[in-house]
């Protein structure tokens, strides 16, 4: 994360200026520019009287209103987005000729949206699924779209798959539910019969699936790329995104509980970073794999995107940096509008066979027609490439432009044969020599599901591998036929027998015989447990307050963790001012009724304020704090108040996360900054915890 550094015009800033018109300024008009006497009665046949259709500033009014929807993405509906630039360290000219990856002095403007996959527009920021993580690069070579995924698999190897896996994902049709969440039987039906799906499934029910931000998630390309060289070298490539703030994601109990108290949780937290100058940034990694090594790799083909290659086979070499440092002006015309297609790609990147990228080909062209209302979206100011767009197409429905001269068509000697094809300084697809039969078959080389699935799992922390089996167990819960249960099961089996035993305790399923072996191969990069955990920038923590506290000790612990960029807020059981230990008035942040420990990482309960340990809504506070790991911090008479909340105290427990001194100390808050920076304390033993 970049701190504070000068928010940068880009070149689609200055582009996007020009489409901005402020919302308030000047005298009200119609939409004919015409100025308008008064908005608050429509015209009407005398005070009393029936409205007359003659109103034209009504009709337009109320027909604008009426038509404001357009129809959500049917996949990823739910968005945040942000614009930003992105630069390369070092000239990428051994592998590609695409200019924004071999000019570092470049710096490419960015929009980005993540999103979820599953629910509506208007629904949750925190349910259990994929997130996606989508960059539209302006590149002086045209627009490339990155369009990854949080998850570096899919569910599926085909394209033909992903109607039936998106409806069996989605509400059921019936009755429409449930909303963002695959807890339900059509999802588990459609994974149990599909056993491709296995691997990426692992993912979903791992912490992956619950980012604490869209600034701690990793991204991924998915699918295997290629760049090519000005040589014509093509080298196959796979995109990482490393977010600087390291990768950490909330426990489950907690992300349900936010989809209450804040369903706007990750949008909000992104709009405030970038707000507040806390621009978040990532690292893009390449994994490099020269042509002719594509199969080098036993069990793995490149092709088939519910595969990694593990970074202990080839690593991920970092090559730049996203920075993310301007919020959008406005949601509709940007974060809404904003359309991805996976075909936008710069000479110097191109496509493979991977069946599903090539299905994606398709899609998303031809979903904009329908969700932004025709072919002119490349129009919209977000689409509009920085470069200059020069071609034939015309008319249809939203055209923007005014197209002149008499001459639309290719060849032609009315407009000196202009705009001409640019030849080999254009793009140029890799010439891959391709032969075989028309037949709908998938390759053997995609047939197993299972080895990486248990690669997965064996890679899993302690703590990561019980938050799965939870996860599985709530999920399969959720499903009401138990042949699907049991089905299920005997694909866990395949992957890891423990496994499948601890989920078959759950559930009710009989406990299934071991049938595999475990290959006990693992790959230490996939694991949370080894991400980075060094700082506390946009940590939130929430101090309890009421009249009495010690205001040196406070005002100390509030400079120290802003100044190291965490966000300090004093929660009382009103709001309004308190009075501390000095006699001195104070504002509070906010009323503690109207927050909730879900919204911050961390709880500090000071000292001199005994009566909060009698305030139920503070004990509960700090307990569902401690029970979701979070750093719990007592002083003095603060104490009481985790004991009431039955939190063992630390004589009792070596727990780091806990921080409890009789008195205020030099190193209360080293303690507290390094827990903070940790994330959580996910081997905190908190079954007997009752929040
Ligand atoms: Fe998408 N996907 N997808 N997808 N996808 C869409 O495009 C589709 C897939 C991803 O913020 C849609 O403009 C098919 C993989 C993201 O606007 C649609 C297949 C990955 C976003 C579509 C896939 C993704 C989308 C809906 C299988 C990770 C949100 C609206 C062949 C690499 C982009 C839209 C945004 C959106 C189709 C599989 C990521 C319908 C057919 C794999 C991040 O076109």
């Amino acid at each position: 994360m970049e701190r504070g550094s000068p928010k940068r015009m880009t070149a689609k800033d200055r582009q996007l200026a020009a489409s901005r018109r402020p919302f308030n300024e000047g005298v009200l008009t119609t939409d004919q520019g015409i100025p308008v006497e008064e908005t608050d009665n429509s015209l009407r046949a005398g005070a009393r009287g029936p409205t007359l259709l003659e109103d034209f500033h009504l009709r337009e009014k109320i027909m604008r209103f009426d038509h404001e929807r357009v129809p959500e993405r049917v996949v990823h509906a739910r968005g945040s987005g942000a614009h930003g630039f992105f630069k390369v360290y070092e000239p990428l000219d051994e592998y590609t000729t695409a200019d924004f990856l071999t000019d570092p002095d470049a710096e490419t403007p960015v929009f980005v949206r993540f999103s979820t996959v599953q629910g509506s527009r208007g629904s949750t920021d925190t349910p259990r699924d994929v997130r996606g993580f989508a960059t539209k690069f302006y590149t002086r070579q045209g627009n490339f779209d990155l369009v990854g995924n949080n998850m570096p698999v899919f569910f599926i190897q085909d394209g033909i798959k992903f109607p039936d896996l998106v409806h069996a994902l989605k509400p059921e049709p019936h009755h429409e539910m449930p909303q963002a969440a695959s807890a339900h039987d059509t999802f588990w039906d459609f994974v149990s019969l599909q056993p491709e799906t296995m691997h990426h499934v692992m993912w979903l029910m791992s912490d992956r699936a619950l980012p604490r931000s869209f600034r701690m998630m990793q991204g991924f390309g998915v699918h295997t790329f290629r760049l090519v060289n000005a040589h014509g070298r093509s080298t196959f490539v796979k995109f990482h995104w490393t977010p600087s703030l390291g990768t950490h994601s909330l426990v489950f109990d907690e992300a349900q509980l936010i989809s209450g108290r804040d369903p706007d949780f990750n949008r909000r937290d992104l709009w405030e970073a970038i707000d507040s100058g806390q621009f978040p940034s990532w690292e893009l990694g390449l994994q490099l794999i020269p042509q002719e090594q594509a199969y080098q790799f036993d069990d793995i083909d490149i092709l088939d995107p519910t595969k990694i290659i593990p970074e202990e086979l080839v690593p991920v070499t970092p090559v730049g940096r996203l920075t993310l440092n301007r919020n959008p002006s406005n949601f509709f015309a940007e974060t809404e509008q904003v359309a991805f297609c996976v075909g936008n790609v710069v000479p110097g990147i191109d496509f493979t066979n991977d069946p599903l990228m090539q299905a994606r080909l398709f899609s998303y062209l031809d979903t904009q027609l329908t969700r932004l209302g025709g072919p002119n979206f490349p129009q919209l100011p977000i689409n509009r490439p920085i470069a200059a767009v020069r071609n034939h197409q015309q008319d249809g429905f939203h055209q923007h432009e005014t197209p002149v001269g008499q001459a639309n068509y290719f060849p032609n000697s009315l407009g000196d044969d202009l705009p001409k094809p640019a030849g080999a300084a254009g793009f140029v697809h890799f010439p891959e020599a391709v032969d075989g039969p028309k037949e709908r078959k998938r390759s053997e080389t995609f047939a197993d599901h299972y080895t990486q699935a248990t690669l997965f799992w064996n890679s899993m922390s302690g703590w990561e591998r019980e938050h799965i089996i939870s996860a599985y167990r709530f999920e399969l819960g959720k499903v009401r036929a138990m042949p699907i249960r049991v089905r299920v099961v005997e694909h866990l089996n395949r992957i890891d027998h423990d496994l499948a035993v601890a989920v078959a305790h759950g559930v009710g399923v009989e406990e299934p015989v071991k049938s595999a072996d475990n290959h006990g191969r693992s790959s230490p990069a996939l694991s949370q447990a080894n991400t980075a955990r060094d700082s506390i920038i946009s940590r939130r923590v929430a101090v309890l307050v009421a009249d009495g506290v010690d205001a040196h000790a406070l005002a100390a612990l509030r400079d120290k963790l802003t100044e190291r960029g965490a966000v300090v807020e004093l929660l009382a059981p009103v709001d309004g001012r308190i009075t501390t230990s000095d006699g001195v008035s104070m504002d509070v942040d906010r009323a503690l009724p109207t927050m909730a420990s879900v919204l911050y990482d961390a709880v500090i309960v000071p000292d001199g304020a005994p009566d909060l340990a009698t305030d139920g809504q503070a004990v509960h506070f700090a307990a569902e704090a401690f029970k979701h790991g979070k750093t719990v911090c007592a002083v003095g008479s603060g104490l009481a108040l985790l004991q009431r909340g039955q939190i063992p105290l630390p004589t009792a427990l070596a727990d780091p996360a806990l921080i409890a001194h009789d008195a205020w100390s030099d190193t209360f808050v080293s303690e507290l900054v390094a827990s903070l920076a940790r994330h959580r304390n996910f081997d905190r033993d908190v079954a007997a915890i009752p929040a």
